[in-house]
């Protein structure tokens, strides 16, 4: 999530171009570079776990039904900021025990399997909610999590509660198309940033080429960071809420050639005591 003012990280580095343009583990794959993975989500009641907590923190009464949450709250509650983040969006950025350990058993048990390393996982998942027709959203949040100070190796894992097809979802450009600006740009971030923001064919060139996520309940998606995605203005009649997650395979995160860090406010650092959970679990 970016606007035109965001700090944009990039760097000169060898590696850090190297790391930009090699065939990653998720593209090897499937060159698209993005992949859907299926789950049982009814073991998962994390639809219950949030309305419980928006009810214990007063933003909601008595709402049953996720989708519908937004006629409960405050417009104010629901209008985005210039980083396209309300306010229930950020009250999540910490949770409870009970979301806390429904997220550990999802690792756990759905995403390590997958994987044929161990892996280190952002500590506390965001969970994203679009409200119908928010305000504030703008139409060109073409990004990459990289541009944000993240470490090219990592992988996007997006897992949707609520139906997500149409505007209830998030776009994706696909891994050739993104790799495709990325060397138009000589692989300089700052520069791709700015041009999506300044240049209208760069982001006619983003709006004809992204795909619409659609999921079902019982899927999530993983993608290679280097993907350009962007949230989108919510044009039903329903909230959108899901559930964004960053990983790094362990043999990857040890062969970064330095620590990357967030450009953002918190400036967190991307290694196993800061931003990536810690133990084993
Ligand atoms: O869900 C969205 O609207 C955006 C997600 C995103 O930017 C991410 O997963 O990094
Ligand atoms: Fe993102």
């Amino acid at each position: 999530m970016s606007n035109a003012e965001s700090v944009i990280f990039n760097s000169d580095s060898l590696e850090f171009r190297g790391s930009l343009s090699r065939t990653s583990w998720i593209q090897s794959l499937c060159d698209t570079g993005k992949k859907v993975f299926k789950y049982n989500h009814s073991d998962y009641n994390f639809d219950k776990e949030i309305i419980d907590l928006l009810k214990d923190r007063g933003f909601i009464h008595s709402s049953v039904r996720l989708d519908k949450i937004h006629e409960e709250l405050s417009t104010d509650d629901m209008t985005v900021d210039v980083n396209q983040i309300n306010n229930i969006v950020k009250t999540c950025y910490e949770t409870n025990e009970r979301i806390g350990n429904l997220y550990h058993e999802f690792i756990r048990k759905c995403v390590k399997p997958i994987m044929d390393d161990q892996i280190y996982f952002q500590k506390t998942p965001t969970f994203r909610f679009s409200f119908p027709k928010s305000i504030g959203m703008t139409k060109r949040d073409y990004h990459n999590d990289i541009m944000l100070g993240h470490p090219p190796e990592e992988l996007n894992i997006w897992a949707p509660f609520t139906n997500s097809s149409q505007s209830k979802s998030f776009v994706i450009l696909p891994l050739d198309k993104s790799l495709y600006l990325l060397k138009k740009f000589d692989y300089n971030l700052q520069s791709l940033h700015q041009a999506i923001w300044k240049d209208n064919k760069i982001k006619q060139f983003c709006d004809d080429n992204t795909d619409i996520v659609s999921l079902d309940k019982d899927e999530f998606l993983i993608f290679d960071s280097r993907c350009l995605h962007a949230a989108i203005l919510n044009e039903s009649e329903y909230t959108r809420v899901s559930m964004d997650i960053r990983i790094i395979r362990v043999n990857e995160y040890n062969n970064l050639p330095f620590t990357y860090i967030g450009t953002g406010r918190r400036k967190a650092k991307f290694t196993p005591d800061d931003y990536y959970h810690q133990n084993e679990i």
